[in-house]
């Protein structure tokens, strides 16, 4: 069962999305409608901003209706946190922080059914999510759902071959700010770029997606020609704070 992620990825294509950290089926509605078809996914944000598991069923489907792809980003990798974002009908499913090829076996055991994983049965609502899955979806869950981790961190980028090659792990996703904090470099110096460009090689070379966080379309655009095959543009408050202003400006003839 393609979802709209999971088709892109087969066709090649560049996968374009947008972060969403206000809890708004209205927020997502308003920038997918007239966008249709052009973002292929949405990243659900509920590590950080505002958002929470009851807000999930919501968005989800708003998201799905539109017909992009939800994934939900959960707080962490905990069995609990990805079940409950899965049962809402997430398409996909990203974990902050994977260190090591243990964390990353880790969260392919919590995101599949048995016999492949340990995920408890409930998908409460998941059957009926919009373009998804389906009445198919008990069966064909495991194999439909992309499972992303996080490379933040240095003993991510040490590890970065080894997780690549966990099997069930479909995308490698680069947060650029953590992976500055974390290790202790600069954000676009050179320490931080080669850990980028390291995770994006060890994606490609066991056959996995390589994804990255930007923070508005020039970024965007110099990763897509770096090859990231999953690549989300702008957050939704980055775009509300600038686009308000923006105009401001252009009111008070700035
Ligand atoms: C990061 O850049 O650290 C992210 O996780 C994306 O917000």
């Amino acid at each position: 069962f393609d979802t709209p992620l999971k088709a892109a990825f087969q066709k090649q294509d560049t996968a374009y999305g947008f972060w969403l950290t206000i809890p708004s089926a209205g927020v997502a509605k308003t920038i997918l409608r007239p966008s249709r078809g052009q973002f292929t996914w949405v990243l659900i944000d509920a590590e950080h901003g505002l958002i929470n598991d009851t807000h999930y069923y919501e968005l989800v489907n708003a998201v799905a209706s539109e017909g992009a792809s939800p994934i939900i980003r959960v707080p962490w990798g905990e069995e609990w946190m990805l079940k409950r974002a899965l049962d809402a009908g997430a398409q996909g499913i990203v974990t902050p922080m994977c260190h090591s090829e243990e964390d990353a076996k880790k969260i392919v055991k919590y995101s599949k059914y048995p016999p492949v994983g340990t995920r408890g049965y409930g998908p409460m609502f998941a059957h009926s999510v919009p373009g998804a899955i389906g009445a198919e979806y008990d069966d064909n869950a495991n194999d439909s759902l992309i499972v992303i981790v996080q490379i933040e961190s240095r003993q991510g980028v040490e590890s970065v071959e080894k997780i690549a090659a966990v099997d069930g792990i479909d995308v490698l996703f680069i947060g650029p700010f953590d992976l500055a904090k974390q290790m202790g470099v600069q954000r676009g110096g050179e320490e931080h770029e080669a850990a980028i460009q390291r995770t994006l090689k060890a994606a490609h070379s066991s056959g996995k997606k390589a994804a990255i966080f930007c923070t508005n379309g020039e970024d965007a655009d110099n990763r897509r020609g770096q090859g990231f095959d999953m690549i989300s543009v702008i957050t939704d408050v980055g775009v509300l704070a600038e686009g308000m202003l923006r105009e401001l400006g252009v009111a008070k003839g700035q």
